[in-house]
């Protein structure tokens, strides 16, 4: 053993020392002795030989070090400290997108490691996200067949334990090594996919077909009964007065045509697979076989044919394994395709599946955003179901092009883009409602889709939705909502669609599958402003749009209604993101609010013939005038969640599995090859 001897080997007013190594000094004449008495002994001989000038240094270098101590622990500090992600105050950094400046900062580091996509992003992001407990690699299969199901209690808050204890899954995670980062999603190369467009493939099996495990019968609850109670009633009105038509009017007892193509049936197929309806199934089965021609002479918008159609018959593939459900999907695909043949290649808005010719609306060559950017999870989808890239590249293309463009608002993007030029139109405009929507819900559903490899959609995503906390959130008075406004041309208004009510489900979402935590938290205060856009109205109904007020005053809500607004479609949004916060959280209260919001539609837009209509005045219990009108949504979307709200098993529609359109179609998320 060697210990450090410090000499005095010159006259005291000579300024150096020397250090010299000497295993006997430390020995001593009688050998090894290192009894703790002689070595304090020895030390302090040693110091008492030195000469003052001596003593100081010594003593200066030791406070030195000790100073250089404390620095570096403080600096090693913070990258560990957003490493444990216990507070996302803690981790707020500058944002790293070149160009990119916001008041309030981004919660994440930047990615560490990225690929040639996300560009030379330095910094570290060192949150891992939380392992999805559920996910199995492998072939995704649904694991229903209905009605057989199996109600697993104990798995459902694993999701909310893992995005509140990051740290814990960092350590767990630390050998794992992760191919990409940013801002706090690290995609491990087991869960990325090759997407298909890269060569034709071989058609892909269904989903269901490939299911390894199928599950005991599921017994359903009381709540999961009345929503199917809901859709009976809802259906024998269809099947009575408006079968094989798209909408049904409950109130004349008649119907309404949009494209022709039966829009409430199709919308509605998967829900009764996933509701237990074999005989209803089985029948409306029957008529797309007999039925359903897509040889017509009609006009039909290219997004919603393609989120309600094509998506609705996608996902019925995939949960019945039948093959007429492909073929008719592969038809209506086909049909669509003569849109994106446009100067700029963003499709027009409408096509005549019959002629094979599309065309933008009446008076403008304008496409609307959240519709040319919200078709991309079904077309991809029917890509990789046939091994015919057209479908994928020609979607693909449209959100390469968007990515690129000028005009948005830290993220935010405007309202429309012309099919010429391919440009934004009516720049200034920013709003997460109509019109722009589900084009936030898809970046990150495509991202989710393709096995979280597509950089450029997470990015779009990420920042957009800084560009929304930057731009668009405002807390309202009495009760302090935090709420998702509108910016336009600079001036900010607290109007808020109830189509905006589809973001805490999308946030959660993202949260899920390794996104920040602090998306979680605002998901959570949302969905609280969502519940309230119902609580505080008189027939517990929300309107289309609110405007919340910003400044207290006596005797006022939070929500205001304008006469105009006070109509409720029977949309979905809020039940959706209802759906994602319990199943990521297990707190029941999500599903008590579900509860509320069902019965508040029975009581005031039930039509005792069957059916159920939308309303004019969700401000008036005793007449909120009924308008007549039950949107093919109603089934295919409001009451598919409301079922699934209410359930308690997390493979019913597994969130790992299958990733929902934004009209409530389950596609399955795709495995690698
Ligand atoms: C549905 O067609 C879809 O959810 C779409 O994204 C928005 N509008 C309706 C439901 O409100």
């Amino acid at each position: 053993m060697y210990s450090a001897a410090v000499a005095a080997a010159s006259p005291p007013r000579r300024d150096f020392i020397s250090v010299t190594l000497s295993p006997e000094e430390a020995v001593g004449a009688g050998g090894y002795n290192n009894s703790k008495a002689w070595r304090r002994r020895s030390c302090w001989r040693k110091w008492k030989q030195l000469s003052r000038l001596q003593r100081s240094i010594i003593l200066f270098l030791f406070a030195f070090l000790a100073v250089c101590g404390v620095i570096s622990y403080t600096s090693m500090g913070e990258p560990w400290k957003s490493l444990t992600n216990k507070s996302l105050d803690d981790q707020r950094t500058e944002p790293e997108i070149p160009g990119l400046k916001l008041a309030n900062p981004a919660v994440l580091p930047a990615p560490q490691k990225a690929d040639a996509n996300l560009g030379d992003n330095p910094e570290l992001s060192p949150q891992k996200p939380p392992k999805p407990p559920h996910v199995r690699r492998g072939p995704s299969n649904l694991q229903i067949k209905p009605p057989w199901r199996d109600v697993r209690l104990k798995t459902q808050h694993d999701a909310s334990r893992v995005v509140e204890e990051p740290a814990q899954a960092d350590k767990e995670e630390k050998t794992e090594k992760s191919v990409i980062s940013w801002r706090g999603a690290v995609i491990e190369p087991d869960q990325s996919t090759e997407p298909p467009s890269s060569k034709i493939k071989e058609p892909e099996t269904p989903s269901s077909v490939e299911s390894e495990d199928q599950k005991e019968p599921v017994p359903i609850n009381e709540r999961q009964m009345a929503v199917i109670e809901a859709f009976r009633h809802a259906w024998k009105g269809y099947k009575d007065f408006a079968w094989g038509h798209d909408e049904l009017k409950p109130l004349s007892k008649s119907y309404s045509e949009w494209f022709g193509l039966g829009l409430t049936l199709i919308d509605a197929l998967d829900t009764m697979w996933i509701l237990g309806l074999k005989e209803e199934f089985e029948e409306a089965r029957k008529w797309v076989a007999d039925h359903l021609v897509f040889d017509k002479n009609v006009d039909v918008n290219l997004f919603e044919s393609t989120i309600r159609i094509l998506g609705g018959l996608l996902s019925t593939y995939h949960l019945s394994g039948d093959s007429l459900f492909l073929e008719k999907a592969k038809d209506i695909g086909n049909r669509l395709m003569p849109a994106f043949k446009t100067p700029s290649k963003i499709p027009y808005s409408d096509v005549n599946i019959g002629r094979g010719t599309a065309h933008p609306p009446r008076w403008t060559s304008d496409s609307t955003v959240a519709e040319v950017t919200s078709i991309q999870l079904e077309f991809r989808e029917l890509s990789r179901l046939t091994g015919d890239e057209k479908f994928q590249k020609a979607v693909d293309e449209v959100m390469k092009h968007v990515h690129t463009l000028s005009g948005k608002n830290d993220g935010l993007v405007p309202m429309f883009i012309n099919t010429n030029s391919g440009q934004f139109t009516h720049l200034g405009v920013y709003t997460l409602g109509a019109r722009a929507d589900s084009y936030y819900e898809y970046l990150l559903k495509q991202w989710i889709q393709g096995g979280k490899k597509e950089n450029e959609l997470l990015e779009d995503y990420m920042r957009a939705i800084e560009g929304v906390k930057k731009h668009l959130l405002q807390r309202s008075q009495p009760k302090k909502l935090t709420f998702v406004g509108e910016l336009a041309h600079g001036h900010f208004s607290a109007k808020m669609d109830h189509l905006v009510c589809f973001l805490p489900g999308t946030l959660a979402l993202g949260a899920h599958n390794g996104l920040t935590a602090d998306h979680m938290k605002l998901a959570e205060a949302l969905i609280e402003t969502c519940y309230q856009m119902y609580a505080q109205v008189e027939t517990g109904l929300s309107p289309e749009i609110v405007h919340f007020n910003l400044h207290a005053q006596k005797g006022h809500k939070d929500v205001e209604i304008k006469p105009a607004d006070r109509h409720n479609l029977l949309r979905p949004e809020t039940v959706e993101s209802l759906f994602y916060m319990y199943r990521f959280t297990g707190d029941k209260k999500y599903q008590d609010w579900g509860w509320e919001i069902l019965q508040n539609f029975n009581k005031y837009t039930r039509v005792p013939t069957g059916g159920y209509t939308s309303i004019n005045n969700v401000q008036n219990p005793s007449n909120p005038e009924p308008r007549d009108k039950m949107e093919s949504f109603f089934l295919g979307e409001t009451l598919k969640y409301m079922f699934l709200l209410f359930s308690d098993d997390i493979d019913l529609i597994n969130l790992d599995k299958y990733v929902f359109n934004t009209e409530a179609h389950p596609l399955p998320i795709w495995v690698p090859a």
